[in-house]
This record gives C-alpha cells, sequence and structure tokens, in this order.
C-alpha cells in the first residue's frame, strides 16, 4: 500500500510541505523505538470530512505518552484542532489521519527524559486495510508463533512505536505462510489480539472478546463495537480465550480503526466459514455511523469544518 501524498503535514505547530517533513538520522526514537502514535480515520459526510472519535484517540496518545513518561507539549484539544486544520488545508474528503509523538535530536542514550517531545500529523487518503474481498468475505488468519508481549516487559496499553516490532513479527509470519493476518497468544497461552486489531467471537449468540488483562490495546473500534453489539441487545462478554475458542466459533471478526470490521474466514484453517448475521449486522450499523447515517451515534462525530 504506497502512500498517496497530500500537501501539508502539521509538525510542532507548523504546516509543512509533504516532501520537507524531515527528521535527523540522530532521532531519538528511531534509534530506541521511544515514541507513541495514534491511528484515525475521517469519513466523508454531508457536512464535509468526520473525524470518529477523534477527542478519544487524542487522549489515548496522552494516556501512551504518560506510560513512557514524555511530556506532550500539545493538549488534547489543542491536538484535535490541529488534525481539523490539517484535513482542512489538505483539502481531503476521507482519510487516515497518523499523529506520531517522538523524541527528536538534542541526546543520545537509553535516559530519554533530557530529549525534546516533537509531535507530527500526517493525513492520507488510505483504503481499505485488508482489502476489499476480505471487508466483505472475511480473512484468513494464523496463531503466531509470536506471543504477544508480555505487559511487564512493555506497557501494552500504550501505542508505543517500539512495541510494534512484535506485531511486525507475526504479521509478516502470517503474510509468508500464506494468510492475511496474525492473532497472537499472551505469555499464558490465552488469545490476546491481532497485529494491529482487536478480535471479537460469537459463540451462541454471544460477543466475546479477550479482556484488557490479556495484554490487548484498548481500542475504540472495541469499545463502539461492545456499545453497538449492547444497543442491539446482544450479550458482551469479556473473557479469556484459547485458540479452540478461535477454531470452535460460530462467528469471528476483528476491529481496528485502519482494518475497520473485518470478518474471519479460517483461524488455522479450521473454517468459520462466510461472515455471519451478527458480522454483518455490526459491520452494517459500523459504516453507517462512521459517515453520519446513524442518529443514536452521532457524538462519536467530529467535523472537520465545525
Ligand atoms: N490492537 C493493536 C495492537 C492496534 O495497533 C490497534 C490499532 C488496535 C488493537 C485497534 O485499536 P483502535 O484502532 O483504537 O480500534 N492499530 C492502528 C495501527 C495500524 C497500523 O497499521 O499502523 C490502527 O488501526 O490505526
Amino acid at each position: 500500500m504506497a502512500l498517496e501524498k497530500t500537501d501539508k503535514i502539521w509538525m510542532d505547530g507548523e504546516l509543512v510541505d509533504w516532501d520537507e517533513a524531515r527528521v535527523h538520522v540522530l532521532t531519538h526514537t528511531l534509534h530506541y523505538g521511544s515514541g507513541v502514535f495514534e491511528g484515525i480515520r475521517a469519513y466523508p459526510t454531508k457536512r464535509g470530512p468526520a473525524v470518529f472519535r477523534l477527542t478519544d484517540h487524542m487522549k489515548r496518545l496522552h494516556d501512551s505518552a504518560h506510560l513512557f513518561m514524555m511530556d506532550l507539549p500539545y493538549s488534547v484539544e489543542e491536538l484535535v484542532e490541529a488534525t481539523k486544520a490539517t484535513i482542512r488545508v489538505n483539502n481531503v474528503e476521507s482519510c487516515y489521519i497518523r499523529p506520531l509523538a517522538y523524541l527528536g535530536y538534542g541526546e543520545m542514550g537509553l535516559n530519554p527524559l533530557p530529549c525534546p517531545v516533537q509531535v507530527s500529523i500526517a493525513v492520507w487518503p488510505w483504503g481499505t486495510y485488508l482489502g476489499e474481498e476480505g471487508l466483505k468475505n472475511g480473512v484468513r488468519m494464523k496463531v503466531s508463533s509470536w506471543r504477544r508481549i508480555d505487559p511487564n516487559v512493555n506497557p501494552v496499553a500504550a501505542k508505543g512505536t517500539g512495541i510494534y516490532v512484535n506485531s511486525s513479527l507475526a504479521k509478516v509470519e502470517a503474510l509468508k505462510s500464506g494468510y492475511d493476518e496474525a492473532i497472537l497468544l499472551n505469555s499464558h497461552g490465552f488469545v490476546a489480539e491481532c497485529t494491529g486489531e482487536n478480535l471479537f467471537v460469537v459463540k451462541k449468540g454471544r460477543l466475546i472478546t479477550p479482556p484488557l488483562s490479556s495484554g490487548a490495546l484498548e481500542g475504540i473500534t472495541r469499545d463502539s463495537v461492545m456499545t453497538i453489539a449492547r444497543d442491539l441487545g446482544i450479550e458482551v462478554r469479556e473473557d479469556n480465550l484459547l485458540r479452540s475458542d478461535l477454531y470452535l466459533a460460530d462467528e469471528a471478526f476483528l476491529t481496528g480503526t485502519a482494518a475497520e470490521i473485518v470478518p474471519m474466514r479460517s483461524v488455522d484453517d479450521r473454517e468459520i466459514g462466510p461472515p455471519g448475521e451478527i458480522t454483518r449486522k455490526i459491520q452494517e450499523i459500523y459504516f453507517a455511523t462512521v459517515k453520519g447515517e446513524e442518529d443514536r451515534y452521532k457524538d462519536w462525530l467530529e467535523y472537520a469544518n465545525g
């Protein structure tokens, strides 16, 4: 998925030309993975581009920074306004939004505390993450041989750049083995999540997702899906899952900002089958919600022009 350029990237309060948005090779985060980031999407609506749960994402960026003892020089409100301004100046109808807070040039060595904290926000059009075909008919999953990072190795509640080496290893392993995406178990052997998505299974009409104590990120799409499902009268539980629970699921799907809501067609070659009724219903409401077509969830949208 080659990046589609837009005009400007927000860097520390300035709107910089896309091709000029550079950092020094001795940037601390490039060496030690000491950054935090977010992934957000804006969708086209009748009132222009609407960012889905923008404030919640920027709060999570602040929480991630807090876990790494990084003092962000911008408040949640300032980051929200900067994001809207970046969308406006680039004139995009819909886009993926990537805020990044990183430790810049100035100090080296493992103590990050003296480094300057810098922030950038880039936006670009980004199509379906796991493909149109996957969104419609489901993806093939593989349980990874890599374990999800233990919460006492890294604070997994943080979207920390360095933590994603774990996800990338699992992703590459799955792709090279002919699958679309990986599922990571934690060090206790329970299911945690996918490389950049949370996961849900449907069993006997109930929705089950691993608890945060599994090491899964507290996904904003995960939270939205739990709300939508409960409003539909579907019981939702956070429970530890074994890999066999995946194989025996009636339905299963993954959730994330980039991936959106994608059915799982099989796990380790055990067929789950075509997307089921609950999966399709939740997908339908989610896509209507992000486009501003669901009154019930209109508070989740933050308009770039308003
Ligand atoms: N788990 C992980 C590890 C994760 O990275 C994400 C988001 C999620 C769960 C779902 O969280 P949420 O987006 O709040 O529902 N992954 C982001 C990065 C993906 C990437 O390719 O980079 C995203 O979806 O934007």
